[in-house]
């Protein structure tokens, strides 16, 4: 099928400048097309999701993406999206996190530089080497402030405050293009709808200094602004946004992410983040229609997202401690697993063995030595799975999951994680 077509049947297209010229250049020649990500913080986040795989939807279809990291731009800001002026990061710092994203994107688009990968550029490789007099001659010449100030970006911010740092962010983005335009023979730049005016100030400034000039074959287009269901914002948990790095979002918090999407969304999302064709994508639909309360779509969608993201094995992890969570039989774990599966779990520092009843109290599983009795009494009281019904219990090595780890599970599902040192 048509890139185009397909991309928008899944509702991956929110602006195209020209969609009969992109059409048919996407048809006739295989196309260079760029995407940019600033390195703002030490990770990309699933927000970044969309853009990657967008650039993969094109290489799968016969064309040639780049992925471009914005060492440069990445130390002025822009102002998309932001209602208030950015911080400046050290240039050392800003250095160390586009080379993570960089690793990130290959990780995601296998890429090496080599000639079946996505190609990798780093904009700080020729902003750094532009004088300011070069910039405002050759480059700024071409911008009307009354153009800029029309901008989304810069308009929305007029009243609270721009640096003219930020406010020339565009004419950096623009140069870029222009740059990819005459260098690589980039003719697209994709992005998510808040880079529109940005992308569309560079083909302004292609038409400019091109010798092409109006007639240079050159394209942006948008992928939509992910919304849910319940209203609230994409990408966002209880635990703030969900990364990429495996670090900072374990992979089996990253899978539950997935699974716990909303019926309502979930076969959006399919369509949006994975390769599944339509036919899978409409058997994945009946069964949401019909039998909701297993879940298959999500599950699927989990499965596909944390294998691009991490891996089969770490795909494999995370599907062993949701089992084992579900089932109550923490045994199956090892301490990497358990370490995963309850980073958010209430957890308790103890150095020896202890009677029960005592740990319980001071681990606050049990609020009073008096409640402690009662929860054991009642059969409440389950360690590794097991339930412990003798008041006079010691927890000792034996419960020691790989030596460090003690699970101690109150009720059905309040989960208590006691760690030895
Ligand atoms: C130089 C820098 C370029 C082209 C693009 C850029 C980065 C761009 C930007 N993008 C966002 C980012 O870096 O700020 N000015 O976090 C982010 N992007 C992916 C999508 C986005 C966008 O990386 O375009 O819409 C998020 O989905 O916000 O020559």
């Amino acid at each position: 099928m048509e890139i185009l077509q397909d991309l928008q049947e899944r509702g991956l297209v929110s602006q195209i400048t020209d969609e009969e010229g992109l059409a048919k250049h996407l048809q006739e020649d295989t196309v260079s097309l760029y995407c940019g990500f600033d390195p703002t913080a030490d990770s990309l986040h699933i927000g970044h999701l969309l853009p990657i795989l967008m650039l993969k939807r094109f290489q799968k279809a016969g064309h040639r993406p780049i992925a471009l990291v914005g060492g440069g731009t990445g130390l002025i800001g822009d102002p998309s999206g932001r209602n208030t002026e950015r911080q400046l990061n050290e240039e050392s710092v800003v250095e160390e996190w586009s080379t993570k994203l960089k690793q990130q994107i290959a990780n995601i688009l296998n890429t090496n530089n080599d000639e079946e990968g996505v190609v990798a550029v780093d904009n700080r490789d020729w902003l750094s080497q532009m004088n300011v007099i070069e910039f405002l001659r050759d480059i700024g010449k071409h911008f009307g402030v009354n153009y800029m100030l029309a901008k989304e970006s810069v308009e929305s911010r007029i009243e609270n405050g721009i640096s003219f740092t930020e406010f020339s962010y565009m004419i950096l983005q623009s140069l870029d293009f222009m740059n990819l335009y005459k260098e690589q023979g980039c003719t697209l730049q994709i992005g998510g709808s808040d880079q529109w005016g940005n992308i569309t100030a560079g083909l302004e400034l292609i038409r400019r200094t091109s010798e092409e000039g109006e007639q240079a074959k050159a394209f942006g287009l948008t992928v939509p602004l992910i919304t849910k269901a319940d209203g609230t914002k994409f990408g966002k948990t209880a635990g703030g946004a969900v990364w990429l790095d495996p670090e900072k979002t374990t992979p089996y918090e990253f899978y539950q992410f997935w699974v716990n999407t909303d019926d309502r969304d979930v076969i959006k999302f399919i369509r949006y983040f994975t390769f599944l064709s339509k036919e899978e994508i409409a058997q994945l639909e009946e069964t949401v229609a019909t039998q909701p309360e297993k879940r298959i779509a999500q599950k699927r969608l989990a499965e596909e997202m944390t294998k691009l993201v991490h891996g089969s094995e770490a795909l494999e992890q995370a599907e062993k401690i949701t089992a084992a969570l579900f089932s109550g039989d923490v045994t199956t774990l090892n301490g990497k697993e358990i370490e995963q599966g309850f980073k958010d779990v209430p957890s308790h520092i103890v150095q020896e063995n202890k009677g029960l009843i005592d740990l319980l109290v001071e681990a606050k599983i049990s609020s009073s030595k008096r409640q402690a009795r009662e929860d054991i009494q009642n059969g409440a009281i389950y360690i590794n799975g097991e339930r412990q019904q003798d008041l006079q219990y010691v927890v000792n090595e034996k419960d020691r999951i790989d030596g460090k780890f003690t699970i101690i599970r109150r009720g059905k599902k309040k989960y208590f994680l006691i760690r030895y040192q």
